[in-house]
């Protein structure tokens, strides 16, 4: 276990990090801002599908006091910030699943859910 909230506070966001850095490259090749390489793009969306699943565990109580952007609502609306995390881990699988097909126009929508569900979240927990 984590042995300070600030140890949780970067668990956390090292883990958010590395999802912000492989999710932007998967927007930058939908975006045609680079070239389309489906071996990497399937790579990076298997790497958010895991990725999606760290960095719950270092939202530990007490956490919300010291070098962070997460709001105190993330531990007062717990069971829905938890909803919210495990839509966002469920649309992440999904998109690691369309990222092995052809189909542009489901890869692109499945990219689209997931960052709504970033966003979604971003919305209500993060300070701005
Ligand atoms: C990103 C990123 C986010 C999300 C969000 C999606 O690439 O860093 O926080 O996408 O902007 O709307």
């Amino acid at each position: 276990n984590f042995e300070e909230p600030a140890d949780a506070i970067k668990y956390r966001q090292s883990a958010f990090s590395l999802i912000a850095y492989n999710f932007g490259d998967m927007g930058a090749m939908l975006k045609g801002k680079k070239p389309f390489d489906a071996a990497v793009f399937s790579s990076r969306a298997d790497n958010v599908a895991a990725l999606s699943k760290l960095p719950h565990e270092g939202f530990i109580a007490g956490s919300d006091k010291g070098d962070t952007e997460a709001l105190a609502k993330v531990w007062h609306d717990k069971a829905d910030f938890d909803s919210k995390m495990t839509a966002f881990q469920d649309n992440a699988a999904a998109l690691a699943v369309a990222a092995k097909s052809t189909d542009q126009n489901l890869i692109k929508q499945a990219f689209a859910n997931t960052g709504k569900s970033c966003k979604g979240c971003h919305d209500v927990y993060k300070k701005d």
